[in-house]
């Protein structure tokens, strides 16, 4: 089953790596407009180099706590990076973002991916991407970002996040989204706990039963750091093996941070897989 992002297109029964781009202000000290654009296309640029064939820009904070970021501060944010990048590389652009605005404007810009970790759930986020006509990424999560880990609680975590998946898939094909055009994620890490996300990562498989291709992201998160000890800048290993087992469980993308990386220990599960 191929798949078009943009005039891109990928075959997803395959396993591919999305590397993560923050255009937050943390992220890249601010030097203004053209200084961002540059470092973030620097750092794409090196990305691509390494083997992504997604990057994910994304100019809103998910962590709990973080400020709220007004419509007009995302889009000055994340538009500008997301045109460059279209531009000059030859890689699919995917916008993390649950602001209809920015789906709309990126599509505009050369995006070729919407990745909302709200499932589409704000006011106009479903006809946005349906205006579109572009693929979208429907992740699960528990609550709203700010307070998702004060104590997630799960009848069957797999069967609730199947169940919402299929549920938020029906609501985005009532709203004229193409069902060829849904990629699912279990949202790891977004109102779960460990035992939570140790179990979605066990039964991966039974996710694809959905008939949707998946995308995963488990990297440098705290579910790492809670099974390794280690802190977030020592969960390379940990996210890698984690990439692993995602990639031989069947998915189509791996988020991560460390693209070179997760592209080798990708390549060797896919070498692995096609084997058997
Ligand atoms: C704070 C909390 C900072 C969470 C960063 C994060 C995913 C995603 C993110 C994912 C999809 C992170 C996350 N995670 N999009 N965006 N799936 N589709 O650790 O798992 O990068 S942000």
């Amino acid at each position: 089953m191929k798949m078009s992002f943009a005039g891109r297109v990928l075959e997803m029964s395959r396993c591919h790596v999305m590397g993560v781009l923050n255009v937050t202000p943390d992220s890249f000290s601010d030097g203004g407009r053209f200084n961002r654009q540059d470092a973030a296309l620097l750092k794409a640029r090196q990305m691509v180099a390494d083997g992504a064939a997604f990057i994910d820009v994304g100019g809103e904070s998910t962590r709990p706590g973080a400020a709220k970021v007004s419509i007009q501060e995302e889009l000055d944010r994340v538009c500008p990076v997301v045109e460059v990048i279209s531009r000059e590389l030859d890689v699919i652009v995917s916008v993390d973002t649950s602001t209809p605005e920015v789906m709309s404007q990126t599509a505009g810009l050369g995006a070729g991916l919407i990745n909302d970790v709200r499932a589409l759930q704000r006011d106009g986020a479903l006809a946005a991407v349906a205006d579109a006509g572009l693929p979208v990424c429907i992740m699960h999560i528990q609550g709203e970002p700010e307070t998702m880990q004060d104590r997630p609680e799960y009848q069957n975590v797999l069967r609730d996040v199947g169940e919402f998946l299929t549920q938020r898939v029906r609501v985005a094909v009532q709203a004229g989204i193409d069902a060829q055009n849904i990629i699912l994620d279990p949202g790891f890490g977004f109102g779960k706990n460990l035992e939570h996300n140790v179990r979605l990562l066990a039964s991966l498989e039974q996710l694809h039963s959905l008939g949707h291709p998946l995308l995963v992201g488990m990297s440098r998160k705290s579910m790492l750091g809670l099974i390794t000890g280690r802190e977030v800048d020592e969960r390379l290993s940990a996210s890698l093996a984690a990439a692993t087992i995602s990639a031989m469980k069947g998915a189509s993308i791996i988020r991560a941070h460390d693209v070179r990386e997760t592209v080798d220990a990708v390549r060797v599960a896919t070498a692995i897989k096609e084997a058997v």
